[in-house]
């Protein structure tokens, strides 16, 4: 650390260097975060020094707060939901699980009068698509995380997760926007087996939370459905808030009342999150983008993204790439050859930004706000040019 603080100007120069070397969204289209809205920066700012960790002294932060939720719990099919906000979908996933894994032990301590751990791993069953942040889960919580097979749409088969349920599993996952390929999870028939076996369900809606109720078809993934106890879904991805905020939501008190603890020096006497300061300033900043948008404005976002992403898939077929499915939403794998090479070259040669998927057979693109229909000229024309070279690279070889 310097002995004697710098001047503003000094600091502004390692800044402006700093934010030289950062990438601009504008060759990005690996990524699930944009630029936040203009109004979500504002309240932002505004509120930068709110703290919900001890929201008795923010209470009009915390009224926010509240509202998010309702409007969430209102569009998500349940008005009475409660939930808060967290610093997105890892976080709400950690306690999504934390909360299942403590209703089953506090139904064990019910019916058995002890707590003692059963002898075998407790586990929750996922879908094999599921985001890596479900392993964090499992090495945080000690859980197994049991991986069921997707079926040739890349949607989870349903069968494969009756199959890896037993008497110690503590609930189930089902994803409304998966990271690789933007698919919807059958969540209709998940609830039904959640139900039909007295288990939660978490529903991942990190990214789809903000793109599903806005689409013109019907994927059902919410509190609609009977089996469905919590969703996660995360301002800072399509919400076009700032980072960090994600949204942790429980179908009722019940299910959130898990994750309490007792907070003897706070202005309230508990809490209920993981993290113990949170941002206010995301609060205000989610509040305010959802009040400017309403469902009309977030319509239209994600209305110009599909269509841009429609886009996208068309050229890649005109040069000779398809889709791995056809998009559900604004997330596009496509079946390319060598997609690690391509991902390098597209990156070093042409200075895109684009990902994989874990399988490593197919290049992963999001479709955000901040690209339009030149950007993704531009692009194709460079996947295309890179293509050929790698063509040319592979003769060489051969
Ligand atoms: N659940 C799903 C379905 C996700 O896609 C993600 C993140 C998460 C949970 C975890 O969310 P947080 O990262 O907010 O905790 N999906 C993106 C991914 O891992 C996140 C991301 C965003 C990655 C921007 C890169 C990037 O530039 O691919």
């Amino acid at each position: 650390m310097n002995e004697i603080g710098l001047s503003e100007e000094e600091i502004f120069s390692l800044l402006g260097n700093a934010k030289k070397k950062d990438f601009r969204y504008q060759r990005v289209l690996s990524s699930m975060c944009t630029y936040p809205h203009e109004i979500a920066v504002k309240a932002h700012m505004q509120f930068i020094e709110s703290n919900m960790g001890d929201f008795g002294l923010f209470r009009g932060t915390h009224d926010m707060e509240k509202e998010i939720i309702l409007m969430l719990g209102g569009i998500y099919g349940c008005n009475s939901a409660e939930g808060y906000l967290t610093t997105g979908g890892t976080e709400s996933n950690i306690q999504a699980v934390r909360a299942m894994r403590n209703f089953s032990r506090d139904n064990r301590l019910r019916d058995n009068g002890s707590c003692d751990s059963p002898k075998a791993r407790q586990n929750i069953v996922v879908p094999a698509s599921a985001h890596f942040s479900f392993d964090k889960v499992s090495d945080i919580l000690g859980i197994e995380v049991r991986k069921a097979n997707l079926d040739h749409e890349m949607k989870v088969s349903v069968k494969a997760m009756e199959s890896l349920i037993d008497e110690h599993t503590v609930g189930l996952v089902a994803i409304a926007g998966t990271t690789e390929f933007g698919q919807v999870d059958p969540i209709e028939v998940i609830s039904d087996l959640a139900v039909s076996k007295d288990l939660p369900l978490h529903i991942d809606a990190a990214f789809g939370g903000f793109v599903i109720p806005f689409l013109p078809g019907e994927h059902r993934f919410d509190f609609s459905l009977p089996g469905v106890t919590s969703i996660a879904t995360d301002p800072h991805k399509m919400g076009l808030g700032t980072i960090p905020s994600g949204v942790l939501l429980f179908r009722d008190f019940g299910y959130i009342d898990n994750l309490r603890v007792h907070a003897p020096y706070l202005t309230v006497d508990t809490q209920y999150t993981l993290t113990g300061t949170r941002s206010g300033a995301a609060v205000a900043a989610t509040y305010a983008v959802m009040k400017l948008l309403g469902k009309e404005g977030y319509t239209k976002i994600v209305s110009r993204c599909m269509n841009l992403t429609r886009y996208l898939v068309k050229s890649a077929k005109d040069i000779g790439i398809r889709p791995v499915i056809d998009p559900v939403m604004n997330v596009v794998a496509l079946d390319v050859p060598h997609p690690a090479a391509l991902r390098t070259r597209l990156s070093r040669e042409y200075g895109w930004h684009v990902s994989i998927t874990q399988d490593q057979k197919a290049l992963r693109l999001v479709i955000m706000p901040h690209l339009n229909i030149e950007i993704i000229d531009m692009f194709i024309g460079d996947l295309g040019k890179a293509l050929d070279d790698l063509d040319k690279s592979q003769e060489g070889k051969g």
